[in-house]
């Protein structure tokens, strides 16, 4: 039997379901990007603050990209089975937050509609990094101004990705496509609307099979957009919203409403996400699937630990850094998150300027080392060889792939011209990295070793010195 409302009846009764009516009130959210990260994230919220009896956060939930996504959620009436794994053990609960689903690229219009629907008192966004294009600000604009002309009240647009300054970034993308004839509009934006910044947290891997099947074994129902998650979560957003009030009522459902969002973004990109990405791409090399088994290696550990230590701490300013590095070293050992590292690695172009070179120009003006950063980037050229040291070949799915393999194609022969051919991407590593001789001097050694070497080795010799 598929998952759907006339299913729920028939789950288990451990398996938390809704509580709520999901047909006698229009959405308040509309969210855009409908992937794994939101549907066990945010839509888990919202579902709280629902079954709180507020029916002000159902979601119309917006597929960017994958039509089949959204087709499969609509045959399950938004519906969808989260595996949630705590300390000991796993819990499944089905989030029912989801009320409407479109898709942007052949329903724009509804996209349009929704956002300037009365019922709308916020949108959401989980796009990743690419996702901020013009495109994107000139359908929130329009939606905005649809709103603004029938004269209804400013909503709360609030960016969910792992972007430095992300709420002021999405403002700045909106506001760009504004025209001259526009000026009652931006005044409205400016003081009806609020673009908050925020820190969202939750390793979420994408769908699986190995996922589906524990679903229909706990559940004894099919549902292919099952997820896998953990315990913990983390939402930090910027007090700073259309409708004030909405500030207590997320933190009644554990979302941390602050002035410096600031602390918890720069920690969170440069810990958890640089560790990530240095992880996922050894592991993409080495042939190591998943970051679980990337983190339970030793030496792999080691490194990250004191990547997060010596070379990311120093410039945070949150002071618990020492408990959050542990903490998020549990967290990657988590052996229910299948978190694959070619996941990861996807868009690396878009992800590494958020996630290393800050932490590397906070050891340059401290006069301070760098290896553990330039080891990752060396590991990022040699990835952009498309073939692990078995000599099986995986893809490269990256929005820059094509002009990464050309550049990294010549490494084997000509090494040193490469890593300075990819390390001169100003796009990836900044103005002043991408011409500091001595970070292009420490990653070209280390591209070496890891060429002649391999990746484990690279990383024991690091460890070594
Ligand atoms: C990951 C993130 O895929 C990636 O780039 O680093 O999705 C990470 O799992 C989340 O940001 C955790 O909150």
């Amino acid at each position: 039997m598929p998952l759907s409302a006339l299913s729920l009846s028939s789950l288990p009764s451990n398996v938390k379901v809704p509580s709520y009516d999901r047909t006698a009130h229009a959405p308040g959210v509309v969210h855009l990007g409908l992937g794994a990260f939101h549907r066990a994230h945010q839509a888990m919220v919202f579902d709280q603050l629902l079954t709180g009896g507020d029916t002000r956060w159902g979601i119309h939930g917006v597929g960017m990209t994958r039509p089949d996504l959204v087709n499969q959620l609509r045959a399950q009436d938004g519906l969808y089975a989260v595996r949630v794994a705590y300390g000991m053990g796993v819990k499944w609960q089905v989030p029912g937050a989801l009320w409407r689903t479109s898709v942007a690229t052949t329903e724009r219009d509804d996209v349009v509609q929704a956002i300037a629907a009365h019922s709308t008192r916020w949108v959401t966004l989980t796009l990743t990094e690419k996702g901020y294009t013009p495109a994107l600000g000139q359908l929130l604009l329009e939606g905005l101004r649809l709103r603004q002309q029938s004269g209804l009240t400013g909503i709360t647009v609030a960016s969910c990705d792992n972007l430095q300054g992300n709420g002021h970034k999405l403002q700045a993308l909106v506001k760009a496509n504004a025209t001259a004839q526009d000026g009652e509009l931006l005044r409205w934006l400016d003081t009806q609307c609020a673009f908050p910044c925020s820190m969202v947290d939750r390793i979420v891997p994408a769908a699986t099979p190995e996922v589906m099947a524990a679903a229909q074994e706990a559940l004894g129902v099919q549902d292919p957009c099952a997820l896998s998650t953990e315990g913990f979560w983390e939402w930090v957003i910027e007090d700073h919203f259309a409708d004030p009030q909405d500030a207590a009522l997320l933190q009644s459902a554990g979302v941390r409403v602050t002035g410096d969002v600031h602390s918890y973004e720069e920690a969170k990109l440069r810990m958890l996400n640089g560790s990530h990405s240095a992880m996922a791409l050894m592991g993409a090399i080495t042939g190591r699937p998943f970051i679980a088994s990337c983190i339970s290696e030793a030496h792999i550990r080691t490194f990250v630990h004191q990547l997060m230590s010596q070379e990311v701490a120093p410039h945070l300013s949150r002071s618990d850094w020492a408990e959050y590095r542990d903490a998020l070293i549990a967290r990657f050992g988590n052996p229910y998150l299948k978190h694959s590292v070619h996941q990861i690695a996807t868009d690396s172009s878009q992800k590494i300027p958020q996630r290393w070179p800050p932490s590397v120009l906070g050891q340059i003006a401290q006069d301070a080392s760098f290896e553990h950063h330039a080891l990752a980037a060396a590991v990022f050229v040699r990835y952009s060889l498309g073939v692990d040291e078995q000599g099986q070949a995986y893809t490269l799915n990256d929005p820059q792939a094509g002009s990464l393999m050309a550049l990294g194609a010549a490494q084997r022969t000509e090494p040193a011209a490469c890593v300075r051919a990819l390390l001169a991407r100003e796009d990836l590593w900044g103005s002043v990295l991408s011409q500091h001789p001595a970070w292009i001097a420490r990653v070209t050694h280390w591209h070496q070793q890891v060429l002649q070497h391999g990746v484990d080795a690279a990383v024991q010799q690091l460890l070594s010195t």
